[in-house]
């Protein structure tokens, strides 16, 4: 078989697997090199490659990166290949789906998996937002795939080589029994694709989940939580020291005085927080949330709803409101870059805290998950598309016409 190139990766990278699937429908060969990120990032490498990243693909005729791309390569190796599409609506379908793989599920899979396998850090309401993508994702697979075995046409074609490709990791780390059983045709499809030679060839005999990969914290980082309540005061001190010592008549080159909050490197955004406290605190709810939706900027802030975990300890209500104050003393950091209304509702001895949250950005930043009490409440996020249908709940919260409520605090 005639080679088209040379991949260069670690070792059953899923990604890579896309472009040796489609060479293998059109007889075609796609070499493996072994990558060592160690050793192998070199200027070289990195003259072809700039992203630094593997799969790269080297041939004589071009260096590609992205894995979707190179696959497709693969796919059209051959004159009239079935695997693009035959017609414009297969060929756009199949665009479509190689979309999906990347931005609907290889990239909310890796929010799910990577702080999992300690890729990234694990920041527990990213992980669960990233959990709730891969599902809609997996909802609209599975009424798609109700009545159809192959994505786009009646023959495989580079569509189900890359959604195929990219759920391989989840079906093998996180996808268990319980969770295939949502998406019964997914996993029917998945199974059956999965299992053809020339899948079965490069990705390996694909073993379904049996024990989803779960967050082991590190005992550390207790340690690491409760030595940080001294941190402050020692950070004072060390602060004033700087003063102190600093000598005005000095000229010589400073380093560029440190962002402050990776908030600060977020694209500027219409929406000012100030702005919208003032508007909320100078005005009744109606007209406040009225001017918040006009003004509201999904891009550069972020809603969330709050649930505190532990209802169920909770006794008396104003012991309740005391322990959201105590949330909100801690979130001082966030204080330019959040708003939020928590509510206690119920009765003393049987009470429960919610809320929500405006987040500067698309996920929780530092200044509000490293405030001591973050892990006691359940932050999920609402997506834009699910703002009409949550609208009038966002606006109880916000006036405190929660049904039973009994007191609130404002994080402004
Ligand atoms: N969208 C890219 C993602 C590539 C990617 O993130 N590759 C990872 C390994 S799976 C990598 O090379 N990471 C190294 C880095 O981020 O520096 C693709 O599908 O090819």
């Amino acid at each position: 078989m005639a080679s088209i190139g040379t991949i260069s990766t670690y070792p059953n990278n899923a990604r890579a697997a896309k472009a040796v699937i489609a060479g293998a429908y059109n007889g075609v060969k796609v070499d493996l090199k072994d990558f060592d990120f160690a050793k192998d990032v070199t200027p070289e490498f990195l003259a072809k490659f700039p992203m630094g990243k593997v799969p790269a693909f080297e041939s004589s005729e071009v260096n590609l990166f992205e894995s979707s791309a190179i696959g497709y390569y693969a796919a059209l190796a051959k004159e009239n290949s079935g695997l693009v599409g035959k017609t414009a609506v297969e060929k756009a379908l199949v665009m479509q789906w190689i979309l999906f793989a990347e931005n609907e599920i290889a990239a909310n899979v890796g929010g799910w998996v990577y702080p999992l396998l300690g890729y990234q850090t694990y920041i527990k309401p990213n992980v669960d937002a990233a959990q709730e993508k891969v599902k809609r994702a997996m909802a609209a697979l599975d009424k798609i795939l109700l009545t159809k075995t192959y994505l786009v046409g009646e023959e495989i074609t580079y569509a189900d080589i890359a959604v195929v490709c990219n759920l391989s990791l989840p079906y093998t780390l996180v996808f268990d029994k319980a969770f295939r059983s949502e998406y019964k045709n997914v996993t029917r499809y998945f199974t059956t694709v999965a299992g053809k030679d020339h899948f079965k060839a490069a990705l390996g005999e694909v073993k379904l989940c049996e024990t989803p990969l779960k967050f082991v914290p590190a005992k550390k980082e207790k340690k690491e939580t409760a030595k940080k309540e001294d941190a402050p005061k020692k950070e004072k001190k060390e602060k004033k020291k700087e003063e102190v010592a600093e000598d005005p008549m000095d000229d010589t080159p400073k380093p560029a005085p440190k962002v402050k909050s990776a908030l600060d490197l977020l694209p500027p955004s219409k929406f000012v927080m100030d702005e919208w406290k003032r508007m909320y605190s100078n005005n009744k709810t109606d007209v406040a949330m009225k001017w918040f939706w006009e003004n509201h900027d999904s891009e550069g802030y972020s809603l969330w709803r709050a649930d505190y975990k532990y209802n169920d300890e909770l006794t008396l209500v104003f012991m309740s409101c005391n322990l959201i104050g105590g949330f909100f003393a801690r979130l001082e950091r966030a204080r330019k870059y959040a708003f939020g209304s928590m509510i206690v509702c119920g009765e003393n001895n049987n009470n429960n805290i919610a809320g929500y949250f405006l987040i500067r950005g698309q996920t929780i930043p530092e200044e509000v998950y490293d405030a001591a009490d973050f892990e006691s409440y359940n932050f999920t996020k609402i997506e834009p598309s699910q703002y009409e249908e949550k609208k009038d709940e966002i606006y109880k919260y916000m006036a405190w016409e929660v049904e039973g409520c009994q007191d609130g605090k404002i994080f402004k």
